[in-house]
């Protein structure tokens, strides 16, 4: 093989490689996975806050926060990969015996959330907490089917 083809095959294993190869081991996905989760979470509750009345609502900072959520809210899924059910976590065996219906619920989430990020853009605080409620429902159904209290 030549140079070339030697880096052609390279690049075509990296592309071809499964998701498990995005991370160089299975306490990797785990910290990553609850790493997105936290700070999804802290976006998350500075919207709560303000439809909760807790705090003055700002469009401005509801739609930067909720933007982050939206973001956040997609990348969690990928890391729940096969063989991170032991170690630091409390993911229960559902999420991959169940697979398709935690595809669900993750797939419900990344609805909420992008509709959470449409709600704060309007600059209407009742729009704000309709999906905020939406949103919280779709974090709340899924850690009560597939997370260890
Ligand atoms: C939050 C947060 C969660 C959800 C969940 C909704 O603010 O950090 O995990 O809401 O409590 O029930």
């Amino acid at each position: 093989m030549n140079f070339k083809s030697i880096l052609m095959t390279m690049a075509l294993a990296w592309v071809a490689a499964p998701a498990m190869a995005q991370f160089a081991k299975p306490e990797d996905a785990i910290k990553y996975r609850k790493s997105s989760l936290f700070v999804m979470g802290q976006h998350f509750g500075r919207i709560g806050a303000m439809a909760q009345g807790r705090v003055p609502y700002d469009a401005k900072v509801a739609a930067d926060n909720a933007a982050v959520v939206e973001v956040m809210s997609k990348l969690h899924w990928a890391a729940f990969i096969e063989g991170t059910d032991k170690g630091e976590t409390r993911a229960k065996p559902e999420i991959w015996k169940d697979a398709a219906k935690f595809k669900e619920a993750a797939d419900k989430l990344q609805a909420e959330a992008s509709k959470l990020n449409a709600a704060a853009k309007t600059g209407n605080l009742d729009n704000l907490k309709t999906a905020f409620a939406a949103t919280g429902g779709a974090c709340k159904a899924c850690h009560d089917n597939f997370r260890k209290d």
